[in-house]
């Protein structure tokens, strides 16, 4: 038997229990998961990529089949509604015969509009969870994606069962696959479009299956943080490379980051300190542990390294006390990681969904839970010279702080991000990104 197929039952039967706990707490009967419809661009037949709901594709591998329902009610055999046109325009999925396939009570759709004849007849009861509410509205729901049932299902989702983990294993396992060949690309002097295409080649993905966007900048572009333009002319010299790029694997999200210098110069040496800094702030994961001390331990640590490297004059706790930090570290430490990319429930101290505001200046932080074992994280700190912030910070009281001189050196460089994926173990952390030999 594969490794999957030994996990999944185990998988399931905690979705199982979840969902028993999540009906009984809202007094219902059962809930019903639409996996979603394709959209169509406006005033046209053409439709954008199908992005399936993520309580779909949590209970079973399917990423593809628009039309689909689950019905489950955390006892009985979860019942799959599978669209299966009659249609000759389209390839049509057939009906999979896999590891989880037993585990369902399947039954065929073959006319979306026909859905209501295989759902319970009486609405009442059931909760609906999909995107498409004005579809749930029409079947005769009342119950559609109520937020007491969304939290507890959230907060539960932060915790990964064995079959997730390994899941995500293998989403790393293709990611570093492709980062490995777009370090060569980029080496070898590709542009940021033939980069890209080197690393599609080599997780075997299409563009709309990556996670999210990539983001694969040369140079000055790599102080961009979310730059996705795609360069197609070789630049006229190659000095960095950050590439943040993820894959897929039966869902489940992987999102990793790396930055090169072409030379061994200075900024090979900032990235070799922030590599430093970055296994340090996985170290500091750990159950029982707040991800806010944590980004607040490292947003300290990048204090130190704007000290050391000579790019702020005065003393590291000056320069936090007064926030110039955040001019060369704009974001979060991290996040959740799972089904989505930014998974959910990183803000929520308990299953009812009660916030855990985050600290000025950390606001932009995407969690605040006190870590636990199971729980998968990114971890990716990051060092920018990013023009318009240097502007703002040239124009203020704290200007004198800064060696300039330094800083422009810097800029035709742009920044570093460097992101491992992480599951928290009771006695240890997985680093499942540098278990695979990408350093
Ligand atoms: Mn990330």
């Amino acid at each position: 038997m594969s490794k999957l197929a030994s996990l999944y039952p185990g998988h399931l039967a905690e979705l199982q229990v979840r969902a028993k706990n999540a009906l009984t707490r809202e007094n219902l009967q059962g809930i019903v998961i639409h996996s979603g419809q394709e959209l169509k661009v406006f005033l046209d037949d053409l439709g954008y990529p199908f992005k399936v709901n993520p309580h779909f594709k949590h209970w079973l591998p399917l990423v593809d089949v628009p039309n689909s329902w689950l019905i489950v009610n955390g006892e009985d055999k979860p019942k799959l509604i599978y669209y299966q046109p009659v249609d000759f325009w389209h390839k049509v999925l057939p009906l999979p015969e896999s590891y989880w396939t037993e585990f369902f009570d399947i039954q065929v759709l073959t006319t979306a509009k026909d859905v209501d004849q295989l759902l319970p007849y009486d609405k009442n009861g059931f909760a609906y969870i999909g995107a498409h509410v004005e579809v749930a509205q029409a079947l005769g729901f009342e119950n559609i994606n109520s937020e007491p049932l969304l939290n507890y299902l959230h907060f539960h989702r932060a915790y990964k069962t064995e079959y997730e983990q390994e899941c995500m294993r293998r989403s790393n396992r293709l990611a570093v696959a492709g980062h490995m060949a777009a370090r060569d690309a980029f080496f070898d002097g590709a542009s940021e479009y033939d980069i890209q295409q080197t690393y599609l080649k080599a997780t075997q993905h299409t563009e709309t299956e990556t996670p999210y966007g990539n983001i694969v900048a040369l140079n000055q572009n790599t102080a961009i943080l979310h730059y996705t333009a795609l360069e197609r002319e070789v630049p006229q010299a190659h000095r960095s490379f950050l590439i943040d790029a993820g894959a897929n694997y039966n869902g489940y999200a992987s999102d990793i980051t790396r930055t090169y210098s072409f030379k061994r110069d200075k900024f090979a040496e900032l990235i070799a300190r922030m590599n430093k800094l970055m296994l340090k702030a996985v170290d500091g994961l750990k159950p029982g542990k707040s991800y806010v001390d944590l980004h607040i331990e490292t947003y300290n640590d990048i204090a130190n390294v704007l000290h050391e490297f000579g790019f702020i004059k005065v003393d590291p706790a000056l320069a936090i006390e007064a926030g110039i930090v955040s001019t060369f570290f704009p974001h979060g430490l991290g996040h959740h990681l799972g089904l989505q990319t930014h998974d959910v429930g990183g803000f929520m101290a308990d299953e009812r969904g009660t916030h855990i505001e985050t600290p000025e200046p950390h606001s932009f932080l995407r969690t605040s839970r006190v870590v636990e074992s199971n729980q998968v994280f990114t971890i990716e700190p990051g060092l920018y010279f990013i023009d318009s912030l240097l502007a703002e910070l040239k124009q203020s009281a704290h200007r004198d702080m800064i060696n300039w001189q330094q800083i422009d050196e810097m800029r035709p460089f742009g920044g570093i991000r460097i992101e491992d994926n992480i599951i928290v173990h009771q006695s240890h952390n997985e680093n499942m990104t540098r278990e695979l030999e990408l350093n």
